[in-house]
């Protein structure tokens, strides 16, 4: 049985064995409705093993001044591939803020979105994600953060599409293809304790993200799943949602803790015809 084939997918049937886990709560049906089932799937993201490394992975950096307060914003045009509305909406970045300078912010800074911060450490790092390295080739364009303080520009910072941007399945990021595709997926962080330098102190606010969206095919969603939040999206054609944290470099993950338990909560949508996926699938091979 295919993945696809979700009519067959309710009450513990093949599909619900390839799930961590998997909660047959049928939806109410109205009228001839097709039959479909809810489900959850729930996935740890260790601060180890799933941790990249951005020094050897290729993220940008800069040296910013220790104690002194930033604003950042973020422009230029950077796209995922060669195809129209493939473009990047903003920059993953690291770093630390001066309010709690053991804890690392791991954010999604949007173009046009001013991003206000002190600097708590020197290393500042931003970068694009991608599926794999194979995949980046054929990104294109490059993004340019600009710090700015005191009312001038005090540094320039270039991240480019193809040579800081990490190959997601090359540096330890965790995919998950156990959603259906077409499903509505809500993504919640419910529960983790993941750190960064080894104290509670350190700990990670949030799981980066990255997936497509099957409203915008080939639009990368790339963002910051902070406790509490939920993002909702409609699964892509290709089913896939990467997770991972992210540490300075190799040398520095070896002092995290603990993970983090993503849940994945779904309602399988329409059904798409088998003889339209190879169509909707090969942009994407
Ligand atoms: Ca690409
Ligand atoms: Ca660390």
């Amino acid at each position: 049985m295919g993945r696809h084939d979700r009519t067959r997918a309710s009450g513990g049937g093949p599909l619900a064995a390839t799930l961590l886990v998997a909660v047959a709560a049928p939806v109410a049906l109205t009228g001839f409705a097709v039959q479909a089932s809810a489900g959850q799937v729930i996935q740890e993201v260790d601060a180890v093993k799933n941790c990249v490394g951005l020094f050897q992975a290729g993220g940008a950096s800069v040296t910013l001044e220790q104690g002194l307060a930033y604003e950042l914003t973020v422009t230029g045009d950077a796209c995922s591939n060669p195809w129209e509305d493939s473009d990047y909406d903003g920059v993953f970045v690291f770093y630390y803020d001066a309010a709690s300078p053991d804890h690392p912010v791991t954010a999604f800074v949007e173009k046009g979105e001013p991003h206000a911060f002190t600097a708590g450490d020197p290393t500042f790092y931003a970068f694009l994600v991608d599926k794999g390295l194979k995949d980046v080739p054929d990104n294109s364009g490059s993004m340019v953060l600009i710090f700015t303080s005191g009312g001038r520009v005090r540094e320039l910072l270039e991240v480019d599409a193809v040579f800081n941007c990490l190959g997601l399945e090359d540096f330890g990021a965790v995919k998950n293809i156990d959603v259906p595709p077409d499903s509505l997926c809500t993504l919640s962080l419910s529960a983790g304790d993941a750190a960064t330098n080894g104290t509670p102190d350190g700990a990670y606010e949030g799981v980066l993200i990255f997936t497509r969206d099957l409203n915008r095919p080939v639009h990368p969603e790339i963002l910051e799943l902070e406790y509490g939040d939920e993002f909702e999206f409609e699964v892509h054609a290709t089913s896939w949602v990467y997770m991972f944290f992210v540490d300075e470099s190799y040398s520095e993950i070896g002092n995290n803790l603990g993970t983090v338990t993503v849940r994945m909560d779904y309602v399988p949508g329409t059904p798409v015809e088998r003889a339209s996926w190879t169509s909707i699938k090969a942009p994407y091979r």
